[in-house]
């Protein structure tokens, strides 16, 4: 499968079947199209989603990242291991860190939906995402202990900081699964919706952060993840200097001062959990 093809719908890129881009002002949808085989990431898909994310046009601010079908993903397309050796091995699992990490530490902000199975590698892609909205059919699981494999998508590196070691290895060596209200509770999602709702819980989540300035969106992504692995003075300080950085730049100028004049929005709490931010 995964003959390249071009995916069309405003984004001039060369894309395997086993994606689909669509792009909707400026936020862009970037789905896992190969429903009949739960969405198995193979190498096509791995290197067109490092491709999309890499090449991204400037006017998009925000992505959705989803899959079709039943379920958001599969992981790792199986049927490619039996024929890779270590040296291969290795190489491929470069590849998949080098294509999420186009998604974590990319151009801008990634919301991932996620429905049915999210498993293995699946659960992986959505870790590298910046928000997680899950249907109530989601769960989630790390089966990569029962199949004689490890996880290779950086699921080591970001499982553990999303929901610690001691579950990481729980879900490993017992084969656990949570459904979508625990991994809600232990912090894989975010928001929890009705199945269905999903999409357009995404879309509503990226236009508001594709509202938000450009310079803010640059700091939380890749600003704070980094203070947040540094000792406490490197944090203190990096955080004075992108806090100057921000406050500094003309559209910071111009919200503060919407605020002052009474022309934006207050900060108020809302029924789904996070405060209305200023969009001019
Ligand atoms: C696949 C894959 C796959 C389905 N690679 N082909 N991931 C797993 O261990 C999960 C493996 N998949 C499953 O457990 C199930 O497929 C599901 C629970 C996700 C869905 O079940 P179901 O009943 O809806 O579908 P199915 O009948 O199992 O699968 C439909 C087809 O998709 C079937 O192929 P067909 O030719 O017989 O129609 C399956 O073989 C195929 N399929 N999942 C290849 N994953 C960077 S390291 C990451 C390491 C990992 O990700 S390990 C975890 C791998």
């Amino acid at each position: 499968m995964s003959a390249a093809t071009s995916s069309g719908n405003g984004f001039d890129l060369q894309l395997p079947r086993s994606l689909k881009a669509e792009r909707r002002d400026d936020i862009a949808i970037l789905s896992l199209a190969r429903a009949e085989k739960r969405n198995a990431i193979d190498d096509p898909t791995v290197l067109g989603i490092e491709t999309f994310f890499a090449a991204l046009p400037d006017g998009i601010k925000a992505v959705v990242l989803a899959g079709e079908g039943e379920h958001f993903c599969s992981g790792l397309d199986l049927g490619e291991l039996t024929h890779r050796d270590v040296a291969a091995g290795i190489a491929h699992s470069r590849v998949w860190h080098r294509a999420f990490e186009h998604i974590e530490f990319g151009k801008v902000p990634v919301v991932a939906v996620l429905h049915g199975a999210v498993v293995g590698g699946g659960l992986e892609v959505a870790a590298a995402c910046h928000i997680r909205v899950a249907e109530a059919s989601a769960y989630y699981a790390l089966p990569e202990g029962s199949r004689g494999i490890f996880v290779g998508g950086g699921g080591s590196v970001r499982l553990p900081r999303l929901i610690g070691t001691a579950r990481m290895m729980d879900m490993m060596l017992t084969g656990r699964t949570y459904d979508a209200e625990e991994g809600q509770a232990i912090g894989i999602s975010h928001y929890l919706v009705a199945r269905g709702a999903g999409l357009a819980k995404g879309i509503e989540l990226a236009q508001r952060i594709a509202g938000n300035a450009p310079m803010t969106n640059f700091a939380v992504m890749q600003v704070l993840p980094r203070i947040a692995e540094s000792d406490r003075a490197s944090g203190y300080l990096t955080e004075s200097l992108i806090a100057a950085i921000a406050q500094g730049d003309d559209e910071a100028k111009s919200r503060l001062k919407a605020f002052l004049e009474k022309r934006a929005p207050k900060t108020v709490h809302t029924k789904t959990a996070h405060t209305k931010t200023t969009r001019n």
